[in-house]
């Protein structure tokens, strides 16, 4: 099995037939003008560094032959799933369901909400709509890892401390063993995505394992069966 020497605090082992890779929001809504993230006042050109590490480990997650799944935050047209202290928290430039430049805001269907271009999920590939931070609350990933006999995640997407942590701390609650990749992973906030990043490996791995996508990018084989026949 597959070992990440270099990942904090301790190495990390997994198999490849029961981890998945978990691209989280890498949505235009986050990371592009016009969108959920830059309406509350968010430089949305902070996450952009995460989407060239994060393309070459999808790349070689699919030559690897693992499972890949992708998340999307956002909320049905009528927000019905929106609970209004979502809604109307804070004082944004634009409210969840106003039209913007790529449709409605963080609403399920329009542009804005679709993932990025670069990182675009392959057909057959899972994508899992999502209401809330958290990628398991009010959707089917648990039962569609717990299918595929899933126990580990190599966690990647946007934002470090809001959506990527409450899914680390909800996978790691069911049981989930979770190693984030600090390049794939990205804030707004730097200081928030350092200490994000330290609160998952601090207490010998409170809530899992940290390391860089060039550790994961060593030791993945280059086909599926070439890691099975080794
Ligand atoms: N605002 C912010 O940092 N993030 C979110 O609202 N959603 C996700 O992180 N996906």
């Amino acid at each position: 099995m597959p070992t990440i020497a270099a990942a904090r605090p301790f190495p990390y082992t997994f198999d490849l037939t029961t981890t998945a890779l978990l691209v989280i929001d890498m949505q235009r809504d986050f990371l592009e003008p016009g969108g959920f993230g830059e309406s509350l006042g968010n430089d949305v050109s902070r996450l952009r560094r995460t989407i060239a590490p994060l393309g070459a480990l999808l790349a070689a997650a699919r030559a690897a032959g693992m499972t890949v799944v992708h998340t999307r935050e956002g909320h049905l047209p009528d927000l019905s799933d929106c609970p209004p202290a979502k809604l109307q928290r804070g004082a944004p430039r634009m409210r969840i369901g106003d039209p913007g430049p790529n449709g409605r805001i963080l609403i399920r269907g329009e542009y804005g909400h679709d993932i990025v271009d670069e990182l675009a999920p392959l057909p057959g590939e899972p994508v899992v709509d999502k209401p809330g931070k958290g990628a398991f609350h009010a959707t089917g990933l648990g039962d569609l890892l717990a299918e595929q006999k899933i126990d580990s995640l190599l966690v990647t997407g946007v934002t470090t401390e809001v959506c990527v942590h409450t899914t680390v701390r909800e996978a790691n609650d069911r049981g989930y063993e979770c190693l984030v990749l600090a390049d794939c992973v990205g804030s707004y906030f730097p200081e928030f995505h350092r200490a994000g990043l330290d609160m998952i490996a601090a207490q010998g791995g409170i809530f899992g394992w940290v390391a860089d996508s060039t550790d994961v990018l060593a030791v993945l084989p280059t086909t599926p069966s070439s890691y099975a026949s080794s």
